[in-house]
Protein backbone atom coordinates (compact mmCIF):
# COMPACT_ATOMS: atom_id res chain seq x y z
CA UNK A 1 0.00 0.00 0.00
CA UNK A 2 1.41 3.59 -0.83
CA UNK A 3 0.48 6.62 1.08
CA UNK A 4 -0.45 9.21 -0.53
CA UNK A 5 0.87 12.91 1.01
CA UNK A 6 -0.60 15.75 0.69
CA UNK A 7 1.12 18.21 -1.28
CA UNK A 8 3.03 21.02 0.61
CA UNK A 9 2.04 24.50 -0.82
CA UNK A 10 5.32 25.86 -2.66
CA UNK A 11 6.24 29.51 -3.36
CA UNK A 12 9.35 30.74 -5.88
CA UNK A 13 12.16 33.24 -5.72
CA UNK A 14 9.85 36.04 -7.14
CA UNK A 15 7.29 35.78 -4.11
CA UNK A 16 9.91 35.70 -1.55
CA UNK A 17 11.70 38.50 -2.91
CA UNK A 18 8.55 40.66 -2.59
CA UNK A 19 7.28 39.07 0.51
CA UNK A 20 11.07 40.36 1.97
CA UNK A 21 10.76 43.65 0.86
CA UNK A 22 7.12 44.33 2.01
CA UNK A 23 8.80 42.76 5.13
CA UNK A 24 10.70 45.38 5.99
CA UNK A 25 8.79 48.25 4.67
CA UNK A 26 9.61 48.77 1.33
CA UNK A 27 6.90 50.35 -0.73
CA UNK A 28 7.90 51.25 -3.55
CA UNK A 29 9.91 50.09 -6.53
CA UNK A 30 11.15 52.22 -9.66
CA UNK A 31 12.47 50.47 -12.68
CA UNK A 32 12.66 49.13 -16.04
CA UNK A 33 11.31 45.56 -16.56
CA UNK A 34 12.42 42.87 -19.17
CA UNK A 35 13.55 38.93 -18.84
CA UNK A 36 14.14 38.06 -15.87
CA UNK A 37 11.90 40.69 -14.13
CA UNK A 38 9.08 41.41 -16.02
CA UNK A 39 7.09 38.93 -13.16
CA UNK A 40 8.67 40.47 -10.36
CA UNK A 41 7.19 43.82 -11.02
CA UNK A 42 3.68 42.12 -12.00
CA UNK A 43 3.60 40.09 -8.61
CA UNK A 44 5.00 43.57 -6.79
CA UNK A 45 2.29 45.49 -8.05
CA UNK A 46 -0.37 42.37 -7.34
CA UNK A 47 1.19 42.72 -3.60
CA UNK A 48 0.45 46.39 -3.08
CA UNK A 49 4.05 47.73 -3.79
CA UNK A 50 3.67 51.15 -6.20
CA UNK A 51 5.85 50.10 -9.26
CA UNK A 52 7.07 53.25 -11.02
CA UNK A 53 8.30 52.15 -14.55
CA UNK A 54 10.73 54.39 -16.49
CA UNK A 55 12.12 54.82 -19.89
CA UNK A 56 15.27 54.64 -18.94
CA UNK A 57 17.40 52.96 -15.88
CA UNK A 58 19.47 55.60 -15.01
CA UNK A 59 16.35 57.63 -14.31
CA UNK A 60 14.91 55.15 -12.16
CA UNK A 61 18.42 54.47 -10.20
CA UNK A 62 18.27 57.90 -9.66
CA UNK A 63 14.66 58.46 -8.52
CA UNK A 64 15.44 55.58 -6.16
CA UNK A 65 18.46 57.37 -4.54
CA UNK A 66 16.49 60.10 -4.21
CA UNK A 67 13.85 58.24 -2.31
CA UNK A 68 16.40 56.94 -0.17
CA UNK A 69 18.11 60.33 1.12
CA UNK A 70 14.04 61.79 1.40
CA UNK A 71 12.85 58.70 3.90
CA UNK A 72 16.03 57.15 4.76
CA UNK A 73 14.81 53.95 3.83
CA UNK A 74 16.58 52.33 0.72
CA UNK A 75 15.53 53.08 -2.48
CA UNK A 76 14.82 50.24 -4.96
CA UNK A 77 15.89 50.42 -8.52
CA UNK A 78 14.78 46.78 -10.72
CA UNK A 79 16.89 46.15 -13.67
CA UNK A 80 16.82 43.17 -16.13
CA UNK A 81 20.67 41.60 -16.62
CA UNK A 82 23.86 43.33 -18.45
CA UNK A 83 22.77 46.53 -20.46
CA UNK A 84 20.24 47.17 -18.08
CA UNK A 85 22.44 46.27 -15.08
CA UNK A 86 25.12 48.67 -16.79
CA UNK A 87 22.09 51.74 -17.01
CA UNK A 88 21.57 51.16 -13.59
CA UNK A 89 25.15 51.30 -12.72
CA UNK A 90 25.30 55.05 -13.09
CA UNK A 91 22.91 56.00 -10.85
CA UNK A 92 24.06 53.30 -8.12
CA UNK A 93 27.99 55.08 -8.45
CA UNK A 94 26.28 57.73 -7.41
CA UNK A 95 24.16 57.12 -4.77
CA UNK A 96 27.42 55.30 -3.04
CA UNK A 97 29.54 58.62 -3.99
CA UNK A 98 26.62 61.03 -2.41
CA UNK A 99 25.70 58.62 0.58
CA UNK A 100 22.58 57.74 -0.57
CA UNK A 101 20.62 54.44 0.11
CA UNK A 102 19.64 52.86 -2.31
CA UNK A 103 19.21 48.79 -4.17
CA UNK A 104 20.26 47.89 -7.38
CA UNK A 105 18.43 44.87 -7.79
CA UNK A 106 19.14 43.31 -10.91
CA UNK A 107 17.90 39.93 -12.97
CA UNK A 108 20.91 37.99 -14.01
CA UNK A 109 21.83 35.32 -16.58
CA UNK A 110 22.44 31.45 -16.44
CA UNK A 111 25.92 31.37 -13.64
CA UNK A 112 27.01 28.28 -15.67
CA UNK A 113 26.86 29.80 -18.83
CA UNK A 114 28.01 33.41 -17.71
CA UNK A 115 31.06 31.99 -15.77
CA UNK A 116 32.20 30.03 -18.89
CA UNK A 117 31.43 32.51 -21.07
CA UNK A 118 29.35 30.76 -23.32
CA UNK A 119 27.46 33.78 -24.76
CA UNK A 120 23.89 33.61 -22.73
CA UNK A 121 21.53 36.02 -23.32
CA UNK A 122 22.17 39.23 -21.64
CA UNK A 123 25.32 37.75 -20.06
CA UNK A 124 27.51 39.72 -17.85
CA UNK A 125 29.35 38.94 -14.77
CA UNK A 126 27.37 41.98 -13.03
CA UNK A 127 28.19 41.20 -9.66
CA UNK A 128 31.86 41.69 -9.77
CA UNK A 129 31.44 44.71 -11.66
CA UNK A 130 28.90 46.30 -9.58
CA UNK A 131 31.79 46.17 -6.80
CA UNK A 132 34.14 48.65 -7.17
CA UNK A 133 31.00 51.39 -7.47
CA UNK A 134 28.73 50.05 -4.29
CA UNK A 135 29.29 50.15 -0.70
CA UNK A 136 28.40 46.23 -0.88
CA UNK A 137 27.89 43.82 -3.28
CA UNK A 138 25.85 40.58 -2.80
CA UNK A 139 24.65 37.59 -4.79
CA UNK A 140 21.65 34.84 -4.18
CA UNK A 141 22.26 31.20 -5.22
CA UNK A 142 19.55 30.03 -3.64
CA UNK A 143 15.59 30.69 -3.34
CA UNK A 144 15.85 29.93 0.64
CA UNK A 145 18.49 32.95 0.86
CA UNK A 146 16.65 35.88 -0.74
CA UNK A 147 15.40 36.54 2.92
CA UNK A 148 18.76 36.96 3.89
CA UNK A 149 20.13 38.16 0.81
CA UNK A 150 17.68 41.66 0.99
CA UNK A 151 17.95 42.04 4.74
CA UNK A 152 21.90 42.25 4.49
CA UNK A 153 21.26 44.83 1.35
CA UNK A 154 19.15 47.07 3.59
CA UNK A 155 21.28 46.78 6.36
CA UNK A 156 24.42 47.85 4.50
CA UNK A 157 22.44 50.44 2.42
CA UNK A 158 21.33 52.57 5.34
CA UNK A 159 23.47 51.25 8.52
CA UNK A 160 26.82 53.90 9.24
CA UNK A 161 27.49 56.05 5.60
CA UNK A 162 24.76 55.44 3.42
CA UNK A 163 25.44 54.17 0.12
CA UNK A 164 24.07 52.10 -3.06
CA UNK A 165 24.28 48.03 -2.73
CA UNK A 166 24.08 45.60 -5.70
CA UNK A 167 21.90 42.55 -4.96
CA UNK A 168 21.81 39.83 -7.99
CA UNK A 169 19.07 37.79 -8.26
CA UNK A 170 20.17 35.22 -11.28
CA UNK A 171 16.88 34.26 -13.21
CA UNK A 172 16.45 30.38 -11.82
CA UNK A 173 16.49 31.44 -8.40
CA UNK A 174 13.62 33.98 -8.97
CA UNK A 175 11.82 30.76 -10.75
CA UNK A 176 12.87 27.84 -8.36
CA UNK A 177 9.58 26.76 -6.22
CA UNK A 178 10.52 25.81 -2.93
CA UNK A 179 8.12 24.60 -0.19
CA UNK A 180 6.35 27.90 1.03
CA UNK A 181 6.50 26.48 4.81
CA UNK A 182 10.68 26.68 4.69
CA UNK A 183 10.53 30.02 2.35
CA UNK A 184 8.44 32.13 5.25
CA UNK A 185 10.26 31.21 7.44
CA UNK A 186 13.45 32.18 5.67
CA UNK A 187 12.21 35.33 5.52
CA UNK A 188 13.96 38.16 7.87
CA UNK A 189 13.21 41.88 8.67
CA UNK A 190 16.03 43.80 9.85
CA UNK A 191 15.27 45.15 13.04
CA UNK A 192 17.40 48.52 13.77
CA UNK A 193 19.08 48.69 10.34
CA UNK A 194 20.54 52.12 10.76
CA UNK A 195 21.20 52.10 14.83
CA UNK A 196 22.50 55.33 16.34
CA UNK A 197 26.06 55.58 17.17
CA UNK A 198 26.37 57.16 20.09
CA UNK A 199 30.10 59.65 20.01
CA UNK A 200 32.65 59.14 22.77
CA UNK A 201 32.27 61.20 25.72
CA UNK A 202 35.82 62.54 25.09
CA UNK A 203 35.56 63.40 21.60
CA UNK A 204 32.97 66.07 22.67
CA UNK A 205 34.40 67.40 25.59
CA UNK A 206 37.42 67.99 23.09
CA UNK A 207 35.18 69.78 20.31
CA UNK A 208 33.29 71.94 23.02
CA UNK A 209 36.68 72.79 24.37
CA UNK A 210 37.78 73.68 20.91
CA UNK A 211 35.11 75.41 20.19
CA UNK A 212 34.97 77.61 23.08
CA UNK A 213 38.37 78.73 21.98
CA UNK A 214 37.33 80.08 18.76
CA UNK A 215 37.78 83.53 17.92
CA UNK A 216 35.90 83.63 14.70
CA UNK A 217 34.02 80.09 14.69
CA UNK A 218 32.43 78.49 11.55
CA UNK A 219 29.46 76.05 11.18
CA UNK A 220 29.34 74.48 7.83
CA UNK A 221 26.31 72.38 7.17
CA UNK A 222 26.50 69.36 4.45
CA UNK A 223 24.09 67.27 3.10
CA UNK A 224 24.81 64.40 5.69
CA UNK A 225 23.26 66.54 8.17
CA UNK A 226 19.97 67.33 6.13
CA UNK A 227 20.20 63.38 5.26
CA UNK A 228 19.96 63.18 9.12
CA UNK A 229 16.68 64.73 9.99
CA UNK A 230 18.26 66.22 12.77
CA UNK A 231 16.54 69.56 12.02
CA UNK A 232 15.70 70.73 15.49
CA UNK A 233 19.02 69.88 16.97
CA UNK A 234 20.93 71.36 13.95
CA UNK A 235 19.16 74.97 14.80
CA UNK A 236 19.23 74.84 18.31
CA UNK A 237 23.26 74.00 18.27
CA UNK A 238 23.62 76.77 15.51
CA UNK A 239 21.75 79.09 17.64
CA UNK A 240 23.49 78.44 20.90
CA UNK A 241 26.81 78.40 19.33
CA UNK A 242 26.03 81.85 17.57
CA UNK A 243 28.55 80.90 15.04
CA UNK A 244 27.78 82.11 11.42
CA UNK A 245 27.02 78.86 9.17
CA UNK A 246 27.65 78.73 5.42
CA UNK A 247 25.06 75.38 4.16
CA UNK A 248 26.54 73.15 1.00
CA UNK A 249 24.37 73.20 -1.70
CA UNK A 250 21.42 70.29 -0.51
CA UNK A 251 21.90 71.14 2.82
CA UNK A 252 20.10 75.12 2.21
CA UNK A 253 17.09 75.10 3.77
CA UNK A 254 18.14 72.96 6.81
CA UNK A 255 17.98 76.42 8.25
CA UNK A 256 16.44 79.10 6.17
CA UNK A 257 18.52 80.90 3.30
CA UNK A 258 17.32 84.25 5.63
CA UNK A 259 18.48 82.97 9.02
CA UNK A 260 20.87 86.22 10.46
CA UNK A 261 23.25 83.71 11.05
CA UNK A 262 23.82 82.58 7.51
CA UNK A 263 26.99 83.54 5.86
CA UNK A 264 26.42 82.01 2.72
CA UNK A 265 26.34 86.01 1.63
CA UNK A 266 30.38 85.94 2.76
CA UNK A 267 31.20 82.68 2.10
CA UNK A 268 34.62 83.58 0.74
CA UNK A 269 35.30 85.30 3.66
CA UNK A 270 33.87 83.34 6.03
CA UNK A 271 36.00 80.03 4.62
CA UNK A 272 39.55 82.12 4.71
CA UNK A 273 38.94 83.93 7.44
CA UNK A 274 37.66 81.62 10.55
CA UNK A 275 40.07 80.20 13.04
CA UNK A 276 37.61 77.00 14.27
CA UNK A 277 35.19 75.52 11.80
CA UNK A 278 32.45 73.01 12.70
CA UNK A 279 31.80 70.09 9.69
CA UNK A 280 28.50 68.68 10.35
CA UNK A 281 27.76 65.79 8.13
CA UNK A 282 30.06 67.77 4.72
CA UNK A 283 33.20 66.00 3.53
CA UNK A 284 36.50 68.63 2.86
CA UNK A 285 36.22 67.09 -0.81
CA UNK A 286 36.57 69.60 -4.07
CA UNK A 287 33.88 71.22 -2.99
CA UNK A 288 35.11 72.91 0.16
CA UNK A 289 38.77 73.27 -1.62
CA UNK A 290 39.95 69.83 0.03
CA UNK A 291 40.27 72.31 3.37
CA UNK A 292 42.81 73.97 2.25
CA UNK A 293 44.50 77.10 1.09
CA UNK A 294 43.27 79.21 -0.45
CA UNK A 295 40.18 78.90 0.55
CA UNK A 296 40.97 78.02 4.63
CA UNK A 297 43.47 79.14 6.46
CA UNK A 298 46.00 76.98 6.93
CA UNK A 299 45.66 77.85 10.77
CA UNK A 300 42.53 76.84 11.07
CA UNK A 301 41.54 74.48 13.14
CA UNK A 302 37.81 71.63 12.21
CA UNK A 303 35.57 69.58 14.56
CA UNK A 304 34.18 66.94 12.13
CA UNK A 305 30.82 65.37 12.49
CA UNK A 306 30.90 62.08 10.50
CA UNK A 307 29.72 58.84 10.95
CA UNK A 308 32.63 57.40 9.47
CA UNK A 309 35.48 57.26 11.19
CA UNK A 310 37.59 57.07 7.86
CA UNK A 311 36.91 60.51 6.50
CA UNK A 312 38.50 62.20 9.35
CA UNK A 313 41.90 63.62 8.15
CA UNK A 314 41.09 62.47 4.78
CA UNK A 315 42.70 65.76 3.78
CA UNK A 316 43.85 67.31 6.41
CA UNK A 317 44.45 67.31 10.28
CA UNK A 318 41.22 67.28 12.03
CA UNK A 319 41.70 68.87 15.70
CA UNK A 320 38.49 67.08 17.31
CA UNK A 321 36.68 64.62 15.29
CA UNK A 322 32.96 63.54 16.64
CA UNK A 323 32.21 60.31 15.10
CA UNK A 324 28.80 58.96 15.51
CA UNK A 325 25.42 59.83 14.00
CA UNK A 326 24.62 63.56 13.96
CA UNK A 327 21.38 63.45 15.66
CA UNK A 328 23.57 61.99 18.54
CA UNK A 329 26.59 64.15 18.26
CA UNK A 330 24.86 66.84 18.19
CA UNK A 331 22.39 65.96 21.15
CA UNK A 332 25.73 65.07 23.03
CA UNK A 333 27.25 68.75 22.12
CA UNK A 334 24.02 70.27 22.94
CA UNK A 335 23.93 68.96 25.97
CA UNK A 336 27.57 71.30 27.04
CA UNK A 337 27.29 73.89 24.76
CA UNK A 338 25.86 76.07 27.64
CA UNK A 339 28.26 75.75 29.73
CA UNK A 340 30.85 76.07 26.83
CA UNK A 341 30.80 79.39 26.72
CA UNK A 342 31.54 80.10 23.02
CA UNK A 343 31.03 83.66 22.25
CA UNK A 344 32.39 84.67 18.60
CA UNK A 345 33.74 88.21 18.63
CA UNK A 346 32.02 90.90 17.65
CA UNK A 347 34.34 91.94 15.41
CA UNK A 348 34.34 88.64 13.28
CA UNK A 349 30.51 88.57 13.01
CA UNK A 350 30.37 92.74 12.23
CA UNK A 351 32.96 91.88 9.88
CA UNK A 352 30.64 89.21 8.33
CA UNK A 353 27.62 91.09 7.87
CA UNK A 354 29.81 94.09 6.08
CA UNK A 355 30.54 91.33 3.43
CA UNK A 356 27.41 89.96 3.42
CA UNK A 357 25.43 93.50 2.77
CA UNK A 358 28.25 94.58 0.20
CA UNK A 359 27.52 91.02 -1.95
CA UNK A 360 24.08 91.53 -1.24
CA UNK A 361 24.23 94.61 -3.21
CA UNK A 362 26.04 93.33 -5.98
CA UNK A 363 24.11 90.68 -6.32
CA UNK A 364 20.85 92.80 -6.43
CA UNK A 365 22.35 95.06 -9.15
CA UNK A 366 22.53 91.87 -11.37
CA UNK A 367 18.91 90.33 -10.31
CA UNK A 368 17.45 94.22 -11.29
CA UNK A 369 18.81 94.32 -14.26
CA UNK A 370 15.88 93.62 -17.18
CA UNK A 371 18.29 92.27 -20.33
CA UNK A 372 16.48 90.83 -23.28
CA UNK A 373 17.13 88.14 -23.98
CA UNK A 374 17.09 87.10 -20.54
CA UNK A 375 20.33 86.17 -18.20
CA UNK A 376 21.12 83.89 -15.91
CA UNK A 377 20.24 86.55 -13.20
CA UNK A 378 17.29 87.63 -14.04
CA UNK A 379 15.26 84.10 -15.11
CA UNK A 380 16.32 82.70 -11.94
CA UNK A 381 15.37 86.08 -10.05
CA UNK A 382 11.89 85.60 -11.54
CA UNK A 383 11.80 81.83 -10.65
CA UNK A 384 13.37 82.66 -7.37
CA UNK A 385 10.67 85.00 -6.57
CA UNK A 386 7.29 82.75 -7.49
CA UNK A 387 8.97 79.58 -5.55
CA UNK A 388 9.25 82.18 -2.39
CA UNK A 389 5.47 82.09 -2.85
CA UNK A 390 5.53 78.22 -2.50
CA UNK A 391 8.60 77.03 -0.12
CA UNK A 392 6.99 73.71 -0.03
CA UNK A 393 8.14 73.01 -3.26
CA UNK A 394 11.19 70.52 -4.12
CA UNK A 395 13.98 72.09 -6.35
CA UNK A 396 15.97 69.75 -8.82
CA UNK A 397 18.65 71.83 -10.50
CA UNK A 398 20.93 70.90 -12.89
CA UNK A 399 23.61 71.95 -15.20
CA UNK A 400 26.72 74.47 -14.97
CA UNK A 401 25.63 77.84 -15.04
CA UNK A 402 22.14 76.97 -14.05
CA UNK A 403 23.57 75.01 -11.37
CA UNK A 404 25.94 77.24 -9.91
CA UNK A 405 23.32 80.72 -10.20
CA UNK A 406 20.61 78.79 -9.13
CA UNK A 407 22.09 77.61 -6.06
CA UNK A 408 23.24 80.90 -5.29
CA UNK A 409 19.70 82.80 -6.30
CA UNK A 410 17.08 80.66 -5.27
CA UNK A 411 16.52 80.51 -1.39
CA UNK A 412 15.38 77.46 0.15
CA UNK A 413 13.38 77.43 3.66
CA UNK A 414 12.99 74.15 4.48
CA UNK A 415 14.97 71.47 4.93
CA UNK A 416 16.08 68.62 2.04
CA UNK A 417 13.84 70.53 -0.88
CA UNK A 418 16.89 71.19 -2.22
CA UNK A 419 18.32 68.02 -4.45
CA UNK A 420 20.89 68.69 -7.22
CA UNK A 421 24.14 67.46 -9.06
CA UNK A 422 25.40 66.52 -5.68
CA UNK A 423 29.03 65.59 -5.32
CA UNK A 424 29.87 64.36 -8.61
CA UNK A 425 28.56 67.58 -10.27
CA UNK A 426 26.58 65.01 -12.87
CA UNK A 427 24.75 65.60 -15.25
CA UNK A 428 21.24 63.68 -15.88
CA UNK A 429 19.62 63.44 -12.20
CA UNK A 430 16.99 66.11 -13.29
CA UNK A 431 13.94 63.80 -14.28
CA UNK A 432 14.82 60.95 -11.69
CA UNK A 433 15.37 63.23 -8.76
CA UNK A 434 11.97 64.98 -10.13
CA UNK A 435 10.34 61.91 -10.02
CA UNK A 436 11.51 60.77 -7.03
CA UNK A 437 10.63 63.18 -5.10
CA UNK A 438 7.28 63.47 -6.28
CA UNK A 439 6.18 59.79 -5.55
CA UNK A 440 7.79 60.11 -1.99
CA UNK A 441 6.64 62.94 -1.26
CA UNK A 442 3.16 63.20 -3.16
CA UNK A 443 4.63 67.01 -3.71
CA UNK A 444 4.97 69.60 -6.56
CA UNK A 445 8.34 69.83 -7.94
CA UNK A 446 10.76 72.44 -10.10
CA UNK A 447 13.33 70.93 -12.13
CA UNK A 448 15.40 73.98 -13.16
CA UNK A 449 17.64 72.08 -15.88
CA UNK A 450 20.03 73.73 -17.82
CA UNK A 451 19.32 73.01 -21.94
CA UNK A 452 22.27 69.91 -22.04
CA UNK A 453 21.44 68.96 -18.69
CA UNK A 454 17.87 67.97 -19.98
CA UNK A 455 18.82 65.85 -22.51
CA UNK A 456 20.32 63.17 -20.31
CA UNK A 457 17.22 62.40 -18.82
CA UNK A 458 14.45 64.38 -21.04
CA UNK A 459 12.43 61.33 -22.17
CA UNK A 460 11.27 60.46 -18.63
CA UNK A 461 8.54 63.70 -19.42
CA UNK A 462 6.48 60.60 -20.92
CA UNK A 463 6.80 58.99 -16.97
CA UNK A 464 5.92 62.26 -15.25
CA UNK A 465 2.98 62.66 -17.51
CA UNK A 466 1.64 59.17 -17.25
CA UNK A 467 2.06 59.03 -13.44
CA UNK A 468 0.57 62.48 -13.73
CA UNK A 469 2.71 64.33 -11.47
CA UNK A 470 3.13 67.53 -10.22
CA UNK A 471 6.48 68.20 -12.07
CA UNK A 472 7.50 71.72 -13.88
CA UNK A 473 10.71 71.42 -15.97
CA UNK A 474 11.98 74.80 -16.55
CA UNK A 475 14.90 74.32 -19.28
CA UNK A 476 17.19 77.47 -19.54
CA UNK A 477 17.52 77.17 -23.18
CA UNK A 478 21.36 78.98 -23.87
CA UNK A 479 21.60 77.15 -26.92
CA UNK A 480 24.13 74.87 -25.94
CA UNK A 481 26.48 73.13 -22.79
CA UNK A 482 27.64 76.37 -21.08
CA UNK A 483 26.70 78.69 -23.76
CA UNK A 484 25.42 78.59 -26.92
CA UNK A 485 27.36 81.25 -29.50
CA UNK A 486 30.88 78.72 -29.75
CA UNK A 487 32.10 78.33 -33.37
CA UNK A 488 33.56 75.52 -34.79
CA UNK A 489 37.18 76.04 -35.30
CA UNK A 490 38.41 73.83 -38.38
CA UNK A 491 36.56 73.87 -41.92
CA UNK A 492 33.55 72.43 -42.30
CA UNK A 493 29.88 73.17 -41.03
CA UNK A 494 29.48 70.84 -38.15
CA UNK A 495 28.47 72.41 -34.94
CA UNK A 496 31.22 73.30 -32.51
CA UNK A 497 31.19 70.70 -29.58
CA UNK A 498 29.70 72.86 -27.37
CA UNK A 499 26.29 73.98 -29.50
CA UNK A 500 23.00 72.54 -29.23
CA UNK A 501 20.28 74.14 -31.28
CA UNK A 502 19.43 77.63 -30.59
CA UNK A 503 15.71 77.30 -32.27
CA UNK A 504 14.80 73.72 -30.20
CA UNK A 505 11.24 73.86 -29.06
CA UNK A 506 11.19 72.22 -25.91
CA UNK A 507 8.07 72.82 -24.71
CA UNK A 508 6.40 70.52 -27.99
CA UNK A 509 7.90 67.37 -26.23
CA UNK A 510 5.99 67.34 -23.28
CA UNK A 511 2.55 68.51 -25.50
CA UNK A 512 3.26 65.16 -26.72
CA UNK A 513 2.51 63.65 -23.83
CA UNK A 514 -0.68 65.69 -22.68
CA UNK A 515 1.50 67.85 -20.33
CA UNK A 516 1.34 71.80 -21.03
CA UNK A 517 4.40 73.68 -22.90
CA UNK A 518 5.35 77.15 -22.53
CA UNK A 519 7.57 78.89 -24.50
CA UNK A 520 9.01 82.18 -22.77
CA UNK A 521 11.18 84.60 -23.35
CA UNK A 522 11.24 87.33 -20.64
CA UNK A 523 10.97 87.78 -17.22
CA UNK A 524 7.45 88.56 -17.30
CA UNK A 525 6.42 85.22 -19.43
CA UNK A 526 8.38 83.29 -17.36
CA UNK A 527 7.09 84.67 -13.57
CA UNK A 528 3.30 83.86 -15.31
CA UNK A 529 4.01 80.29 -17.12
CA UNK A 530 5.40 79.17 -13.63
CA UNK A 531 2.60 80.36 -11.35
CA UNK A 532 0.09 78.67 -13.67
CA UNK A 533 1.98 75.84 -13.72
CA UNK A 534 2.48 75.38 -10.32
CA UNK A 535 -1.02 76.38 -9.48
CA UNK A 536 -2.15 73.68 -12.05
CA UNK A 537 -0.48 70.58 -9.89
CA UNK A 538 0.27 69.03 -13.17
CA UNK A 539 2.88 68.65 -15.44
CA UNK A 540 4.35 71.03 -17.87
CA UNK A 541 7.82 72.18 -19.46
CA UNK A 542 9.08 75.87 -19.86
CA UNK A 543 11.25 76.78 -22.73
CA UNK A 544 13.13 79.72 -20.75
CA UNK A 545 14.72 81.57 -23.96
CA UNK A 546 18.17 82.77 -22.59
CA UNK A 547 20.76 85.05 -24.34
CA UNK A 548 23.33 81.89 -25.58
CA UNK A 549 25.85 84.68 -25.00
CA UNK A 550 26.04 84.50 -20.59
CA UNK A 551 27.29 81.75 -19.52
CA UNK A 552 31.01 80.89 -18.62
CA UNK A 553 32.57 77.77 -19.37
CA UNK A 554 32.33 75.31 -16.51
CA UNK A 555 30.02 77.57 -14.64
CA UNK A 556 32.02 78.35 -11.68
CA UNK A 557 34.51 75.53 -11.71
CA UNK A 558 36.97 77.80 -13.88
CA UNK A 559 39.90 76.53 -11.88
CA UNK A 560 39.07 72.96 -12.59
CA UNK A 561 38.96 73.93 -16.31
CA UNK A 562 42.01 76.49 -17.61
CA UNK A 563 40.98 77.10 -21.35
CA UNK A 564 42.93 75.05 -23.90
CA UNK A 565 45.69 76.76 -26.09
CA UNK A 566 43.22 76.22 -29.17
CA UNK A 567 40.86 78.49 -27.12
CA UNK A 568 43.62 80.94 -26.76
CA UNK A 569 44.57 80.87 -29.71
CA UNK A 570 42.00 82.12 -30.95
P1 LIG B 1 28.12 67.92 1.10
O1 LIG B 1 28.28 67.54 -0.35
O2 LIG B 1 26.80 68.53 1.40
O3 LIG B 1 29.28 68.70 1.60
P2 LIG B 1 28.98 65.27 1.67
O4 LIG B 1 28.18 64.32 0.85
O5 LIG B 1 30.33 65.61 1.17
O6 LIG B 1 28.11 66.56 1.95
O7 LIG B 1 29.16 64.69 3.13
C1 LIG B 1 28.16 64.02 3.79
C2 LIG B 1 28.81 63.35 4.98
O8 LIG B 1 27.80 63.06 5.93
C3 LIG B 1 29.51 62.04 4.65
O9 LIG B 1 30.87 62.08 5.04
C4 LIG B 1 28.72 60.98 5.44
O10 LIG B 1 29.55 60.00 6.01
C5 LIG B 1 28.07 61.82 6.52
N1 LIG B 1 26.80 61.28 7.01
C6 LIG B 1 25.77 60.81 6.29
N2 LIG B 1 24.76 60.47 7.11
C7 LIG B 1 25.15 60.72 8.36
C8 LIG B 1 24.55 60.59 9.64
N3 LIG B 1 23.31 60.11 9.80
N4 LIG B 1 25.27 60.96 10.71
C9 LIG B 1 26.53 61.43 10.56
N5 LIG B 1 27.13 61.59 9.39
C10 LIG B 1 26.46 61.25 8.30
N1 LIG C 1 28.37 64.17 -18.58
C1 LIG C 1 27.97 63.94 -17.32
C2 LIG C 1 27.28 62.66 -16.98
N2 LIG C 1 28.16 64.82 -16.35
C3 LIG C 1 28.80 65.98 -16.63
N3 LIG C 1 29.00 66.83 -15.63
C4 LIG C 1 29.22 66.29 -17.95
C5 LIG C 1 28.97 65.33 -18.89
C6 LIG C 1 29.94 67.58 -18.35
N4 LIG C 1 29.03 68.71 -18.16
C7 LIG C 1 29.09 69.52 -17.06
O1 LIG C 1 29.89 69.41 -16.11
S1 LIG C 1 27.89 70.70 -17.10
C8 LIG C 1 27.29 70.14 -18.58
C9 LIG C 1 28.02 69.06 -19.04
C10 LIG C 1 27.73 68.35 -20.30
C11 LIG C 1 26.11 70.80 -19.23
C12 LIG C 1 26.13 72.31 -19.13
O2 LIG C 1 25.23 72.87 -20.01
P1 LIG C 1 23.74 73.16 -19.62
O3 LIG C 1 23.86 74.30 -18.53
O4 LIG C 1 23.02 73.61 -20.81
O5 LIG C 1 23.15 72.00 -18.94
P2 LIG C 1 24.34 75.82 -18.71
O6 LIG C 1 23.49 76.55 -17.75
O7 LIG C 1 24.12 76.23 -20.12
O8 LIG C 1 25.77 75.94 -18.32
Amino acid sequence: MTIELEPSAQTDGFHLVVDALKLNGIDTIYGVVGIPITDLARLAQAEGIRYIGFRHEQSAGNAAAIAGYLTQKPGICLTVSAPGFLNGMVALANATTNCFPMILISGSSDRAIVDLQQGDYEELDQLNAARPYAKAAFRVNRPEDIGVGIARAIRAAVSGRPGGVYLDLPADVLRSAIDAKTGALSLVRAVDPAPRQLPSPESVGRALDLLASAKRPLVILGKGAAYAQADEAVRAFVEASGAPFVPMSMAKGLLSDNHPQSAAAARSFVLGQADVVVLIGARLNWLLGHGKAPQWSPTARFIQLDISPTEIDSNRAIAAPVVGDISSSLAALLAGVEHAQISPRAEWLDAIEAHKRHNAERMAEHLDAKPDPMDFYSALRAVRDVLADNPDVYVVNEGANTLDFGRNIIDMHTPRKRLDSGTWGVMGIGMGYAIGAAVTSGGRVVAIEGDSAFGFSGMEIETICRYKLPVVIIVFNNGGVYRGDDVNRGQGTDTAPTVLMKSAHYEKLIEAFGGTGHYVTDAVGLTGALAEALASGKPALINCVIDPATGTESGHLKKLNPQSALAHAT
